[in-house]
């Protein structure tokens, strides 16, 4: 099969970032253009400046670079969702709208959502939750992926679109810093473990989140984009499960490489947040669909995390 033609919007964002360097490497760099409003990341080349409302821009860049698929990250996250509601709304919602719209009138291959576990809210049941439980989400963040999960199924149903799509947990990396998150702290305990071996948390001790680490995350994105089309039987998110902790826990991982760190807690709003979102995941359905598997324990993320944080912060 003929190498994919493919646009990435986001991909300036924590995981466009990692996504678009993992995809060159498979297919060639010259096959995955970076888009985003954000064109100040290094090594992004070929890059694309992008609004994603500007449906215009878009139509051209996909017909100028001949695109076939699409992973759309472009979205504003959990907490910077709610400082503005109705603009979270308009780029995450109608942004997809839009994506679909041209997926289906240029008759585009594939498409990628990424959902989030976000989707869940106080109705859901907190542990092992399953694939296809009440979705009450308590922000506008959430409320925009369940609407865009239910978009997904309904382009797919109505005009066969070819759409997968993830619930993904909290995304941890080395790479590039997440932005307006939840999880982010997650990410930032690591940096100021290595920097100052403190960090105020935001969230409380005992607050339990389902995460992720890189690899895994990037592993699963690509796994299920390359699933034969009759494997893939949900057309809105699939549930996915790596590692759940809380930041007791994950301060407790830092202290075995680095005894001296201290973690102090200062929970904000984001508390509020976290607390709607459920404590672990059931993903038997990804791993009977397309063999979905997580390689990464909390200790095991730890230990990379640090290697790779030292030599990127020269420490
Ligand atoms: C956030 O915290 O908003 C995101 C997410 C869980 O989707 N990382």
């Amino acid at each position: 099969m003929e190498n994919p033609k493919i646009l990435i919007t986001g991909a300036a964002g924590q995981l466009g970032q990692v996504l678009t360097q993992q995809l060159r490497a498979l297919y060639g760099n010259d096959n995955v253009i970076a888009t985003d409003i954000n064109s100040n990341i290094e090594g992004l080349a070929p890059f694309e400046y992008l609004d994603i409302l500007n449906l215009e821009r878009l139509r051209t860049i996909i017909q100028d670079h001949k695109i076939t698929q699409i992973y759309h990250l472009a979205a504003i996250l959990s907490a910077s969702g709610e400082r503005n509601p109705a603009f979270t709304w308009n780029i995450n919602l109608n942004g997809l709208i839009g994506v679909l719209d041209i997926v289906k009138e240029l008759g585009l291959d594939r498409i990628f959502f990424p959902s989030t576990i976000a989707v869940f809210g106080n109705t859901t049941p907190r542990e092992q939750t399953a694939q296809d439980v009440p979705l009450l989400p308590e922000t506008v963040y959430g409320m925009s992926k369940t609407a865009g999960e239910l978009w997904c199924n309904y382009y797919h149903k109505k005009y066969g679109l070819d759409i997968r799509s993830i619930r993904y947990p909290g995304v941890i990396g080395w790479q590039s810093l997440p932005e307006g998150g939840t999880t982010d702290y997650a990410v930032e305990i690591y940096h100021g473990a290595l920097k100052e071996k403190k960090y105020e948390c935001f969230l409380s001790a005992h607050t339990r989140l389902p995460m992720i680490y890189m690899p895994d995350v990037i592993n699963g994105t690509i796994q299920i984009m390359q699933a034969p089309k009759e494997a893939i039987t949900l057309r809105y998110g699939y549930n996915l499960a790596s590692m759940s902790f809380t930041p007791e826990e994950i301060a407790a991982s830092i202290k075995k490489e680095i005894p001296d760190f201290e973690i102090t807690y200062k929970p904000d709003f984001r508390q509020e947040i976290a607390a709607s979102w459920t404590e672990s995941i059931d993903d038997s359905k990804a791993r009977k669909d397309w063999n979905w598997s997580p390689d990464y324990t909390l200790d095991k993320m730890t230990k990379d995390m640090i290697f790779h944080l030292k030599q990127n912060l020269n420490l």
